[in-house]
């Protein structure tokens, strides 16, 4: 009895022990400190803030993603983690999404007010820098912003207001988020058909256009910020005043899929319109030889181009054909029978064979289907040699260097201008008459 009283006070003591080493660990390395996740801030471009951190009155902070192009710009995982795909809040969140970060140590990222349903399914695992949707003003917002959590100690993992807010100032560690060319869940090129060539480099918070004046390797004769990070790069001659200037095809923007086209060469004074589907190619010529470039789509789903004469609306609009192969031939353009006009054509990843097609319409192409390229090139047109023809080449970014394989002729043979390199690999490659 008395032995057994003595053991008993010795293990209760043990557990004392253990239950205070327990408590002081738990304090000095509270669950949220133990394992931080890296935190980056939720988007790639420059912002500002329209209203910080101050709880209880507001429990993030609500940022204003990129100038001058909002709204509408990529939303990013600021860590790795789980997405949980949240139901619409008409009179709060709007389209938000919640993450679940570092396992089970209750860190929350959340996601408000998005222009549309998050991309992740509910239950993806997201990798940090990921887009994850559309800067929005849904619910109770506002304008177009992105009001941004992070919370800790969260015990549950749902769409509610799991754990403790903390300022997301505090808990990021880096910034911004790296960026990779698979970071845009919409890794589309567009069709256009200059001369000169040029590139579009998608850097977080200053994606900017190298334009080069003359088709040989060197430095850049004119730089231009225009552009988000996901965005597609095109150019044209919106104004019929003989010089190409900039434009983007954002596919998810705040409004639908949005097209940004400015006619200054410093991509100042843009105007915005909407046409096409997330998910179709821009392709950007002069449809009808009157001097004025103007914007399509070619979509993948059925091949089919639909071609506007006017950049605002579908009068005049070429009547819709289809030409390619659903789901794996990708658009060109350029003006192959030299009259003045865009024409149209698909190049055939599985052989690099280019189709080309003078006429605008379904149907066989004459006598223009030959082999050039590579396996990984992106095709890239233009007239290169000045006599109004369109032609062929390639942006060869498949080594170490970007370079740039032209020919004069649309038939199968070498390159006509000597190789040279321009921009780097991960750019996205245009051409255009820059002067
Ligand atoms: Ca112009
Ligand atoms: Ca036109
Ligand atoms: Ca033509
Ligand atoms: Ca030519
Ligand atoms: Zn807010």
């Amino acid at each position: 009895m008395g032995k057994l009283r003595a053991r008993t006070i010795w293990l209760w003591g043990i557990i004392a022990v253990a239950v205070a080493f327990l408590m002081a660990l738990s304090r000095a390395y509270p669950a949220s400190a133990a394992i931080q996740p890296i935190y980056s801030l939720p988007f790639y471009d420059s912002f500002s803030v329209s209203q910080g951190f101050n709880p209880p009155s507001h429990y993030g902070i609500d940022y204003n993603i990129g100038a001058p192009l909002t709204p509408g710009e990529a939303v990013a995982a600021a860590a790795s983690g789980i997405a949980k795909r949240c139901p619409f809040d008409l009179y709060g969140a709007g389209y938000y999404l919640v993450m679940s970060h570092t396992n089970g140590t209750g860190h929350r990222t959340r996601y408000l007010h998005l222009n549309g349903e998050p991309i992740p399914i509910d239950g993806a695992n997201v990798v940090r820098g990921q887009v994850i949707g559309n800067e929005g003003s849904t619910g109770d917002a506002s304008g177009p912003h992105l009001h941004f959590e992070t919370r800790v100690d969260a015990t549950t993992f749902t769409c509610g207001f799991d754990g403790t807010a903390v300022d997301p100032n505090l808990e990021y560690t880096t910034n911004p988020p790296s960026y990779s060319a698979s970071t845009c869940y919409y890794p589309l090129n567009s069709a256009n058909a200059g001369n000169l060539p040029g590139v579009f480099r998608p850097q977080p918070a200053s994606t900017t256009w190298y334009e080069r004046f003359s088709n040989s390797a060197g430095d850049a004769n004119r730089s231009v910020a225009f552009g988000s990070t996901c965005d597609v790069p095109f150019v044209g001659d919106w104004n019929h005043d003989g010089v190409d200037t900039v434009g983007v095809f954002r596919p998810y923007g705040a409004t639908g899929s949005e097209w940004y086209i400015s006619n200054n060469i410093d991509g100042s004074n843009s105007a915005v319109y909407v046409f096409g589907l997330p998910t179709d190619w821009p392709v950007i010529g002069d449809w009808n030889g009157d001097g004025f470039t103007t914007i399509g789509v070619w979509r993948p789903s059925t091949a089919t181009w639909y071609l506007r004469n006017a950049n605002n609306s579908d009068v005049g609009m070429v009547t819709p054909f289809s030409y390619g192969i659903p789901n794996t031939d990708k658009p060109v353009v350029g003006d192959w029978d030299a009259d003045g006009d865009t024409n149209i054509g698909v190049l055939r990843p599985s052989d690099y064979t280019w189709w080309l097609n003078a006429l605008n319409q379904n149907g066989p192409p004459t006598t223009l289907v030959f082999q050039y390229g590579a396996a990984g090139d992106t095709p890239i047109t233009g007239d290169w040699n000045y006599d109004n023809r369109d032609t062929i080449g390639v942006f060869r970014a498949t080594g170490l260097t970007a370079d740039w394989y032209l020919r004069n002729t649309n038939n199968a043979g070498g390159q006509d201008i000597p190789v040279f390199t321009f921009g780097v690999i991960s750019d996205k490659p245009v051409s255009g008459d820059w002067n």
